[in-house]
């Protein structure tokens, strides 16, 4: 039986991969960060069979616990603070977390392995926040990176990080680029959950209008629960690479919001949307559209979930959510 240990297991894409890891054999551990964490409970109620581990991703001793209970063959870094908006607020708190925690948690890797690095693996989550004023369209791995935010200053920090380390040691990293993933586990403050929660309330009348920023930002949005299996497959390869994991499609926001409105029968919605400058960014990534080409030829990744099927199983899960909040 193979054994995994996942940094950010609270998270979207900690709980997929937990379920996809589970559903295949593996022991899996995950690192839970601070005392009394909230979301705790959600980790035990969605994949009871995980084993909590404390520990935090800038704290090494933590980390150096955790592996040695854990015993891991496969790493998975998804531990980070992930809103970029946040970012600037809380710059060297992100650069901590986003960027140092990953020299970490690659420290800790080391340490554990000892003489033997073939015996663990390792994936860092990668971002196309990375790519910020792209220099190519569409981004691929050999993109230049240019980064808009602190937040994507630090995952270049841990992108390449995690190619010293392979190049360094020979240590089987690899990181996955991957672009925007949603699902109707994604936290509120993204974008796309915004929307489909306040369309879902806006149809159950719940809710009159919605308050957004940059409607005109474009991003490829993938579904979280195809893209933990790249991350999957990245570790089962001879040789450690990196990989631009994306659907190769883009859209904006207004599309995003066209889609939504309309699987709830509203089309007149311009009115419903308001733009509020507290909601812009300093520096906008303006345009995101990943070519995974190589992720398809090397990995036989393919994404399965299409954009319009994204936004219905959102707004669908959205709705089901607000209706028994309603009649509570
Ligand atoms: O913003 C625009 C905003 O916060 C998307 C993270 O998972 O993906 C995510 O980062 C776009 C931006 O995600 C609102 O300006 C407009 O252009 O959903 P988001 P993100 O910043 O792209 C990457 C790959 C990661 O790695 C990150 O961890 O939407 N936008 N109006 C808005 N965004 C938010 N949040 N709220 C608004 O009201």
């Amino acid at each position: 039986m193979k054994r995994a240990l996942i940094t950010g297991i609270t998270g979207q894409d900690g709980l997929y991969l937990s379920e996809l890891l589970l559903s295949k054999g593996y022991e899996v551990y995950g690192l839970i960060r601070g005392q009394n964490n909230p979301k705790a409970e959600l980790v035990r109620s969605v994949v009871p069979d995980v084993k909590l581990l404390n520990g935090d991703i800038t704290d090494l001793s933590s980390l150096i616990r955790a592996f040695s209970e854990a015993q891991p063959d496969e790493v998975y870094n998804l531990g980070a603070i992930s809103f970029v908006a946040y970012s600037w607020e809380n710059a060297r708190l992100t650069s901590d977390v986003t960027g140092i925690g990953v020299l970490n948690v690659l420290e800790a890797t080391r340490l554990y392995a000892g003489q033997d690095l073939s015996k663990v693996r390792f994936y860092q989550a990668s971002s196309s926040e990375m790519f910020g004023k792209v220099q190519d369209v569409p981004q691929r791995e050999s993109t230049l990176l240019w980064p808009r935010s602190p937040y994507g200053v630090a995952k270049v920090y841990g992108h390449y990080m995690t190619i010293n380390y392979r190049e360094s040691y020979g240590m089987h990293a690899s990181s996955g680029i991957l672009f925007n993933h949603e699902s109707p586990r994604r936290g509120p403050e993204f974008v796309t959950r915004k929307i489909t929660q306040a369309v879902a309330r806006i149809a159950l009348g719940l809710q009159d209008g919605i308050a957004l920023g940059n409607l005109d930002a474009k991003r490829d949005w993938g579904f979280a629960g195809d893209y933990v299996e790249a991350m999957w497959l990245m570790l089962q390869q001879e040789q450690a690479d990196d990989y631009v994991v994306a659907t190769g499609e883009t859209h904006s926001i207004r599309e995003f919001l066209e889609v939504a409105f309309a699987h709830v029968g509203i089309d007149d919605w311009e009115g419903k949307v308001t733009q509020d400058p507290r909601f812009f960014r300093p520096a906008e990534v303006d345009l995101l559209i990943g070519d995974p080409t190589k992720a398809r030829e090397q990995l036989g990744w393919q994404p399965k979930v299409g954009f319009d099927d994204l936004v219905r199983m959102m707004l669908d899960s959205d709705l089901a959510q607000q209706k028994e909040l309603a009649g509570r």
